[in-house]
This record gives C-alpha cells, sequence and structure tokens, in this order.
C-alpha cells in the first residue's frame, strides 16, 4: 500500500479544521498509518521545506509552520499521494477549486490549510524526519 506524508498547519488548526480535514481522507477510504500533534522544531521545518531552500518565501514559510501547533500524519492506500494532493487542491488557493480542501477553506498561498508529500519519493523523505524507524516506508 503507498504511503504518504500529511501536516495539517497552524493555520488549520487555529481554525478548527483538523477533523474536517482528516474526515475528509477518512472518508475517502485512506487509513491513518500514524498521527501526531506537535510544534514543529526550527529544524524539523527547514528539513521538510529543504527543496524551497533559498527561495525568497522560505523565511516566511518556515517562521509560518512554527507559528503554533501542527498535526502530522501518515495516510495509506491505493496511489495514496496523488490521491491527498488531488483533496488539498492547488498550491495557491486563489486557484484551488471548490471541493478541494484549500478550495473550500483558504485563500492565502502561505496559508493554505495543509501540506501534502508531492511523489513517493518526497513522502519516503518526509516520512522519516517526523516518525523515524517507526514505520517501514
Ligand atoms: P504544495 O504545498 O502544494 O506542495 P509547494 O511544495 O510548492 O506546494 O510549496 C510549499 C509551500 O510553500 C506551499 N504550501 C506554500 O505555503 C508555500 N509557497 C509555495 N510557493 C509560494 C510562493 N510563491 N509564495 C509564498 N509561499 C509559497
Amino acid at each position: 500500500m503507498e504511503k504518504t506524508f500529511v501536516m495539517i498547519k497552524p493555520d488549520g488548526v487555529r481554525k478548527g479544521l483538523v477533523g474536517e480535514v482528516i474526515r475528509r481522507f477518512e472518508a475517502r477510504g485512506l487509513n491513518i498509518e500514524a498521527l501526531k500533534l506537535i510544534r514543529l522544531s526550527r529544524k524539523e521545518a527547514e528539513e521538510l521545506y529543504s527543496i524551497h531552500r533559498g527561495k525568497a518565501f522560505f523565511g516566511e514559510l518556515v517562521d509560518f509552520v512554527l507559528s503554533g501547533p501542527v498535526v502530522i500524519m501518515v495516510l495509506s492506500g491505493k496511489g495514496a499521494v496523488n490521491a491527498v494532493r488531488k483533496m488539498m487542491g492547488a498550491t495557491n488557493p486563489k486557484d484551488a477549486e471548490p471541493g478541494t480542501i484549500r478550495g473550500d477553506f483558504a485563500l492565502e498561498i502561505t496559508e493554505n490549510i495543509v501540506h501534502g508529500a508531492d511523489s513517493k519519493e518526497s513522502a519516503k523523505r518526509e516520512m522519516p524526519i517526523f516518525f523515524g524507524d517507526y514505520l517501514d516506508t
């Protein structure tokens, strides 16, 4: 079964959307393999977003994900990576279709509620940052 890494960002937690976001994933048939509410360390945040290091928005993005608790999870299911990406909607919520998480709950690119690994390779890199050897990725 394919696994993917998902994080409900601080804005999602602040807006009380943890249950709603998880409900959508469960209703779709994805399985929750691991789940935690945590505050990221700066090191974890920088590692998660390492592909964006050097970009203009990197500092703002890292500061934002450190601004409050987040919910991190590993979801599994057939085609889980792609299923989650489609359910999240476009990176910039102003382009996200209604019915997607960002299309229904966000308007700002930084504050876009949810992160999901963008490929199987990204999922394999991101899961161990937070769940260590707990999962045999
Ligand atoms: P996604 O979250 O859809 O995988 P990425 O990985 O390209 O998108 O970007 C990671 C995060 O960085 C986004 N969720 C968004 O919060 C932020 N981001 C991406 N592009 C920009 C941008 N041009 N300006 C500000 N923030 C951005």
